[in-house]
């Protein structure tokens, strides 16, 4: 049988990463044939330590055949250690009272941390997906920590954007999510995203011909696929678990086995493409090949979308801005 893959994952006694490990160590995310190695991160707090420890014993009761080994880890140079795959879930979130620049000053603190033992340790081909928010932002500063590793390697999670885009436009259309093609959410993990279906296609017809509306492209569609989170917590009292990690598997999946030639988005360090400043981490439309992504280029910016992504881009260059100093 093939070797077996190391992914690391942090957070990994929290919510999401409790929806998350079953699949990884099932097969969903690197293939029903792909043996793998889960190294867990926690903080060293005695009861994250101990929940862990439950959620290991969860899984080594579910006796998954593909999963060879299971470690729990409270320092990221020992968790990253050879890693092929890191999931970067653990982050701190926005405690009560808590200004934002002080949210993206500890968050600074976990990513500086991580990137530099992703740097030391990690495979040199090492994928890191980055979820924990501010997720954009926290990629910028793990992949500006870790400068020995290739920057293209750095990614965040625009995938749940995605996937709630394609949900939204499948009922509206009245037709199957695996019927759209090319779909694209541009720019930062946040109310600001913009979904562009201007490309996408619903069965092999342009979706903006099937949603001619585009009232409700701009004041139902946009604004729901943005808000989506915080009605998720309003509804079930805890913020979205199962389907980022669902998304999470989606990314991953896409980027080690391929998208076989359809788009997905991906929150990769931009390349100067569409005006997006170079390194900035952003949603953009990929291919994936081989363990590769492809920024689809040469695309058609109207007005109504160039200053929705220059609105997007502004937060983030706001977001790198309040971090620079401590990079
Ligand atoms: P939880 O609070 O349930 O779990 C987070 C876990 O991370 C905790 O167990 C905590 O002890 C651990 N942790 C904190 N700092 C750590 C560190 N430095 N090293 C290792 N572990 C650490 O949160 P959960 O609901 O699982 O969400 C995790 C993160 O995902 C949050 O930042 C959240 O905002 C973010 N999300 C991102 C999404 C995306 O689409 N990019 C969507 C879902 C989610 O909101």
């Amino acid at each position: 049988s093939k070797p077996a893959m190391r992914v690391a994952v942090t957070g990994a006694a929290g919510q999401i990463g409790y929806a998350l490990l079953f699949r990884i160590a099932s097969g969903e995310m690197l293939g029903k044939d792909q043996p793998v190695i889960l190294q867990l991160l926690e903080i060293p707090d005695e009861k994250a330590q101990k929940a862990l420890k439950g959620v290991i014993m969860e899984l080594e009761d579910c006796a998954f055949p593909l999963l060879q080994e299971v470690t729990a880890h409270s320092d990221p140079m020992t968790a990253f250690k050879d890693a092929d795959v890191a999931l970067l879930v653990g982050a701190r979130p926005r405690g009560p009272g808590m200004e934002r620049k002080d949210l993206l000053a500890v968050n600074a603190q976990i990513f500086t941390a991580q990137g530099k033992a992703l740097n030391a340790v990690a495979s040199r081909n090492v994928k890191v997906l980055v979820v924990g928010n501010p997720a954009n932002t926290n990629a910028y500063i793990a992949m500006k920590s870790a400068p020995d590793l290739p920057a293209r390697n750095f990614t965040a999670m625009l995938r749940l954007d995605h996937n709630r885009a394609l949900s939204q436009m499948a009922a509206k259309a009245g037709s199957a999510v695996g019927d759209i093609e090319k779909l694209i959410v541009w720019g930062n993990h946040s109310p600001t995203m913009y979904p562009d279906y201007r490309y996408a296609s619903i069965a092999g017809k342009p979706a903006t011909s099937v949603l001619s509306d585009d009232d409700w492209n701009r004041n139902t569609f946009i604004p729901t696929v943005g808000k989506r989170g915080a009605a998720i917590i309003d509804a079930r009292g805890l913020s979205s678990a199962a389907s980022a990690a669902n998304a999470a598997i989606d990314h991953v999946h896409d980027w080690v086995l391929g998208s076989n030639g359809k788009w997905v988005t991906m929150g990769v360090p931009s390349d100067g493409s569409y005006g997006i400043p170079e390194g900035i981490i952003y949603g953009m439309p990929v291919i994936t090949k081989n363990g590769e992504y492809a920024i689809v280029k040469d695309l058609d910016i109207d007005a109504f979308s160039r200053e929705r992504m220059d609105a997007t881009l502004n937060e983030l260059l706001e977001e790198r801005d309040g971090v620079k100093h401590l990079l």
